[in-house]
């Protein structure tokens, strides 16, 4: 961790003055956050989306581990070790074990996970194994192997990193904050796959502390997607078996569900269900129009811009524009969407999916012919 160089040096460094740090937490870093932001154009067009929706993408895939964790995780880390903590503990549905092993094993924590057993994609499992954390795989589903956690650090000198752990969601505000400042405007919605709800907590929180310092002019919609099978806000009850090819957010009771209904609330957004065939439609199609492979519950969040767009839900917000960007005279509105998760963690379902490669003979005739070359 080497201080003295012109590389991007990550979140506490980038955004100190609005993250809970003291003169001795340590300025731990993998390098997370800064990471791109893409103009969808290629997509919206394939995806049938009206021409004054401008899409963009937060694509967090591009993070040390590969997802938006690291955000969070970087400051929960720092501050467990500001507080003389020496081991850390999460229940995960793959992403958050993911990160927290990398962040102790940067740190010299220990690191305990508990995983709903056969749910986890690969890549996700690979990561926290290598980074060396202790992986306890439970025959349960997400909530609860959190309930189990919670009860488990909350009587033992072990800190509990998920998203309960406030510091995450102030790690994690921060993407909020990036895209501000990449586009110089705040867009007129953002668009989030919701989980366990913390993402869209934090991100809530960072476009409102960013409008209080005078950051931006107005806030944007809050449009938070879920997967269909595992959709509690949107029913409006916890959903005992929660199913979805999208294992991430396979997430039946989640904790944040408060500050998630909160943010839809204050926004004036929505929360609603995608199909698992809309997200994995989106998901194919992002990687063959933008060369973007994003992991498929993010694609939850392009999933529920597509069907909105479909409901003729942005046809309405067009006209109550007062200082957003025109083009060709018309008003522009400008949507952001969340890719939470790298394509690399899940290459399983990818391949089930994908066509076989062709295999031929070591012969130039036989390469031409399957190139349609003769
Ligand atoms: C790619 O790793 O809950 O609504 O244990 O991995 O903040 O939970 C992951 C969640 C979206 C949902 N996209 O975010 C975990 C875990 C991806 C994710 C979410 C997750 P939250």
């Amino acid at each position: 961790m080497n201080s003295r160089c012109s590389q991007y040096q990550g979140v506490l460094e980038a955004y100190a003055d609005y993250l809970p740090l003291t003169p001795k937490t340590p300025r731990i870093s993998l390098r997370e956050g800064g990471t791109p932001l893409y103009h969808l154009n290629r997509f919206a067009r394939a995806m049938g989306l009206p021409a004054y929706v401008r899409l963009y993408a937060k694509y967090e895939g591009a993070n040390p581990t590969g997802s938006f964790k690291d955000r969070g995780m970087v400051v929960a880390v720092a501050k467990a070790l500001e507080e003389g903590a020496t081991a850390i503990m999460c229940a995960s549905t793959g992403n958050t074990s993911a990160s927290a092993a990398a962040y102790a094993a940067a740190c010299g924590l220990r690191c305990f996970v508990v995983v709903p057993a056969g749910k986890i994609a690969l890549g996700k499992l690979a990561q926290a194994l290598t980074y060396g954390a202790k992986v306890i795989a439970v025959d349960a589903n997400f909530d609860e192997a959190l309930r189990l956690t919670k009860e488990i650090t909350s009587s033992n000198p072990v800190v509990l990193v998920n998203s309960v752990n406030p510091y995450r969601l102030e790690g994690q505000k921060t993407a909020a904050f990036e895209i501000c400042d990449t586009l110089g405007l705040v867009p007129d919605y953002l668009a989030i796959p919701v989980g366990n709800a913390g993402n869209i907590t934090a991100y809530w929180k960072g476009f409102k502390e960013y409008h209080a310092k005078g950051k931006i002019r107005h806030l944007p919609r809050m449009l938070g997607f879920q997967a269909a099978g595992a959709a509690p806000i949107v029913r409006g009850h916890p959903i005992e078996s929660p199913q979805t090819v999208a294992t991430a957010i396979r997430i039946g009771n989640p904790a944040g569900w408060k500050g998630a209904v909160q943010a839809r609330d204050e926004s004036g957004g929505t929360i609603e269900a995608v199909t698992d065939e809309e997200i994995l439609n989106c998901w194919e199609t992002l990687a063959k129009t933008e060369g973007v492979f994003s992991e498929p519950a993010s694609c939850a969040s392009l999933a529920g811009v597509v069907k909105l767009a479909r409901d003729g839900y942005f046809e309405a917000a067009k006209v109550k524009r007062i200082d957003d960007p025109v083009r060709n005279g018309e008003p522009v509105l400008t949507v952001v969407a969340v890719l939470t998760g790298n394509g690399l963690k899940d290459p399983g379902l990818a391949m089930e999916r994908a066509p076989s490669p062709v295999t031929v003979p070591a012969d130039r005739n036989a390469i031409e012919r399957e190139m349609g070359l003769r």
